[in-house]
């Protein structure tokens, strides 16, 4: 067991999604939260460096990476492999050569090849070729496990990674260009709902099947891990239920209260068909997730009307 009580915990991306569930989550542990703002850019080794020396931290939680949806990954490929490379190398690295007690690197269930067997296990990694639509992210976050591995065998630093499955929360992107599904559509509904539209586009079929998780559940899990996991295998953090992209569709709105149709539009990717991770590793340690999809998009429903009506 890593004992939170007075550390110094570093969590990189504080102002994202991630990085502030994992802010209000340790609010509950009795230690000290550092974070980094944006003049520490954590592609630059350099930075990187001087920000650990300055402020020595025990123990780093990685939550900083370039991220986004669909489209944001096939449009942007440069930065999505090299942002999230230098980003993951750079703090593993530096934390490794600062002494770094602990360190939790987050991935994405999209390192898994395109048609893994489902549910898949952590060991279906590097098993088969990977979508092609989200490849460079999914080779730069498999380079950040292989990293943790290689400090773990090489220098017996405690270095764990876990990979969540697709996140929503307080605080996502709800930029249509760049966001992941649930946010988009979430804007489309609310949208269209007040500007009394008759439908909604969907991108791609409607039938792709994702497994979602309120961000609140994986910051608990990550504290969780960080207690209680120490070993080279990377954890999948899921919370095993599956919803297709078209019932998805319907369950927003029908929290939004739009009323109108859903228009698919086919010339859009699906990506990869179905993404169910196996949890069961970590639903044998004794966590579960506690949030209900249906509970979980309504709050983030209503903290999405506050921030517009700001
Ligand atoms: O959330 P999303 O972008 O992530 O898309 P992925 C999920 C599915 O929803 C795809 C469909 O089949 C999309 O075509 N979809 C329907 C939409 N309408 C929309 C819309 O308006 N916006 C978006 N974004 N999707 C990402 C990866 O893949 O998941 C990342 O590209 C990362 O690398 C992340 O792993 C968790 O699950 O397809």
């Amino acid at each position: 067991m890593y004992n939170l009580t007075g550390k110094r915990i570093w969590v990189s991306g504080h102002a994202g999604m991630v990085g502030s569930a994992l802010v209000r989550r340790l609010k509950q542990e009795n230690c000290e939260v550092l974070t980094s703002d944006r003049s520490v850019d954590l592609r630059d080794p350099r930075l990187v460096r001087e920000w650990m020396s300055d402020n020595r931290p025990d123990a780093v939680i990685i939550a900083a990476a370039r991220v986004g949806g669909i489209m944001a990954n096939d449009t942007r490929p440069a930065e999505f492999i090299y942002d999230n490379l230098m980003i993951s190398a750079n703090q593993i690295h530096e934390a490794h050569a600062a002494g770094v007690e602990k360190l939790l690197y987050l991935g994405s269930s999209c390192i898994y090849p395109k048609f893994a067997p489902q549910p898949i296990q952590e060991e279906a990694l590097l098993t088969g070729p990977l979508e092609p639509t989200n490849q460079w992210y999914a080779v730069a976050k498999i380079a950040g496990i292989k990293l943790c591995q290689a400090y773990r065998a090489q220098h017996g630093n405690d270095f764990i990674s876990a990979m969540p499955t697709n996140l929503y929360g307080p605080g996502d992107n709800y930029d249509l260009t760049s966001s992941h599904v649930l946010p988009a559509l979430l804007r489309k509904m609310h949208e269209a709902k007040v500007a009394e539209r008759d439908s909604v586009e969907i991108w791609g079929s409607g039938a792709p099947l994702r497994e979602f998780m309120h961000v609140d559940d994986l910051a608990d899990a990550c504290i969780f891990l960080l207690q209680n996991y120490s070993e080279d295998m990377h954890m999948n953090v899921g919370s095993g239920v599956e919803t297709s992209i078209k019932n998805l569709a319907m369950t927003i709105s029908g929290v939004v209260g739009f009323k109108g149709t859903l228009q698919f539009d086919t010339t859009k990717p699906d990506g990869t068909p179905r993404k169910l991770m196996d949890s069961t590793r970590l639903l044998s340690m004794g966590w579960s997730p506690a949030i209900d999809l249906h509970d979980g998009i309504t709050d983030v429903y209503e903290t999405f009307q506050r921030d517009i009506s700001i």
